[in-house]
């Protein structure tokens, strides 16, 4: 082994010794080649390193939360984490009135968070309980080339009934995700997929978050009264998801005003890449499945776009108490089942149209001409599991999202640790918009 090989792979261990190290291997490696770049330290190589004790919850790192999903239990044999990842088919529900036959693991759509410390050796099993083969590949993690899941380049497929073991040391600490990578297309689309999250081993005071949440995002196709989603489809996917709920079936994300929030979101979806924005606050873009970012490369934001394979942590402080939407900014992956391929009616005087549609078509109304904000509300009958294109009750009105829509509810009162919906907020007296008052408009001219 080249003594670079060695250094580098110290200085992964070393923490506080890396910034020495590096001057000793720039000095001694000058005249047989170029210096060495920042970047050539994040190569991932060299041989699997034996593990340190397993990290523990509490002790080295506090859990994160899965809101709406769930996160992996291990166990502890001989000094190494061991966890169980069984791959079936799994009845998942979207929202209330949504369910399909899908593919998950462990009984969740999608698969439960796995999560683990840097240093840390891990045994992943994976159990295939699926009629067809499988395989499971850990995005971004740096791990031997065997254990890297690509069905055919890396490992047979797992067939169904066969359990496989996976096993290796984590040299680094992050958001990563993992995935069916055996027919993609469809194990993915039916589900297949999970978040990975390393905590850092010994974490600086700048690495330490009162809420970590986690959050993959993914779309689908289900027809209206269909069970079971359509990994056929490639451009008009009709639910789009956050862990795999759909508004109004999201978990709100639930913070103590004052609390430093890191939000992880992963994107598996097959073709969308997603601008999540959030309102009330601004964030910064803290690191991606390569890394971190350093601070001063940090940069604030209020959208972030999380494209298809790859995963992005935001922190922010959540000083301003109340309910603050976060959500896809592209609107039509704001939207259910029912907003798609609809003729555009908006501006059309419908007249006579449906007492004269009605003899075509027994029951027909026409409907969208002021848009279609009205639609979730309407109280109309829904085909057989589906749900309205838009929306729920909220506490003023009907809140007219749907899909990739979920809501962060900062609260000054202790709300637990838990993620527990503490309901609606509670806006101050005076501070909600509301009709203009006759005096104001008088006062300022305004002539409506
Ligand atoms: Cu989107």
């Amino acid at each position: 082994m080249s003594q670079s090989n060695l250094t580098r792979r110290n200085a992964l261990f070393a923490g506080a010794a890396i910034t020495g190290t590096a001057v000793a291997l720039a000095s001694s490696t000058a005249r047989a080649a170029p210096a060495l770049h920042k970047w050539e330290k994040s190569y991932s190589g060299g041989p699997d390193p034996t593990g340190l004790p397993p990290g523990l919850p509490g002790r080295d790192y506090q859990p994160t939360l899965t809101p709406g999903g769930a996160t992996l239990p291990w166990k502890i044999v001989d000094g190494v984490k061991v966890y169980h990842l069984i791959a079936e088919e799994v009845d998942h529900e979207f929202a209330p009135g949504l369910r399909a036959m899908c593919w998950g693991y462990n009984g969740s759509v999608h698969g439960p968070t796995i999560e683990a410390v840097e240093g840390d050796r891990v045994r992943i099993y994976v159990t295939n309980k699926l009629k067809a083969g499988t395989t499971v590949h850990w995005h971004g993690v740096y791990l031997p080339n065997g254990m890297d899941g690509v069905g055919g380049l890396n490992q047979r497929a797992i067939a169904p009934g066969e359990t496989f073991l996976y096993e290796w040391t984590f040299k680094q600490h992050g958001t990563l995700m993992y995935h069916a990578h055996h027919d993609e297309m469809t194990q993915m689309a039916m589900g297949m997929i999970g978040m990975i999250v390393v905590h850092p081993r010994r974490p600086a005071a700048g690495q330490r978050v009162d809420r970590d949440f986690v959050l993959m995002l993914s779309e689908w196709k289900i027809d209206p009264g269909a069970k079971r989603p359509d990994p056929n489809e490639m451009t008009d996917f009709n639910i789009l998801t956050i862990n795999a709920k759909t508004y109004p079936g999201t978990v709100p994300l639930v913070c103590r005003t004052g609390d430093r929030v890191r939000i992880r979101i992963g994107n598996l979806g097959a073709m969308d890449h997603h601008p999540i924005h959030l309102h009330g606050f601004y964030f910064k873009l803290v690191a991606t499945d390569g890394g971190a970012i350093p601070t001063s490369a940090q940069w604030p934001e209020t959208t972030v776009l999380v494209a298809t394979g790859s995963t992005r942590d935001i922190e922010f402080v959540a000083d301003a108490p109340g309910d603050w939407a976060m959500h896809c900014h592209m609107t039509h992956h704001v939207m259910n089942q029912m907003g798609h391929g609809l003729p555009n009616m908006i501006g059309v005087a419908t007249g006579k149209l449906g007492a004269k549609g009605r003899h075509l078509i027994p029951g027909y109304m026409p409907m969208g001409e002021a848009g279609m904000g009205d639609m979730g509300d309407m109280g109309m009958p829904v085909p057989d599991n589906s749900i309205p294109m838009v929306g729920s009750k909220g506490p003023f009105d009907y809140i007219t999202m749907g899909g990739m829509f979920t809501i962060v509810k900062v609260r000054d009162e202790d709300i637990g640790s838990e993620n527990k919906d503490p309901g609606w907020y509670k806006n101050p007296p005076g501070t909600v918009a509301d009709l203009a008052r006759k005096e104001d408009m008088t006062r300022d001219g305004i002539d409506a």
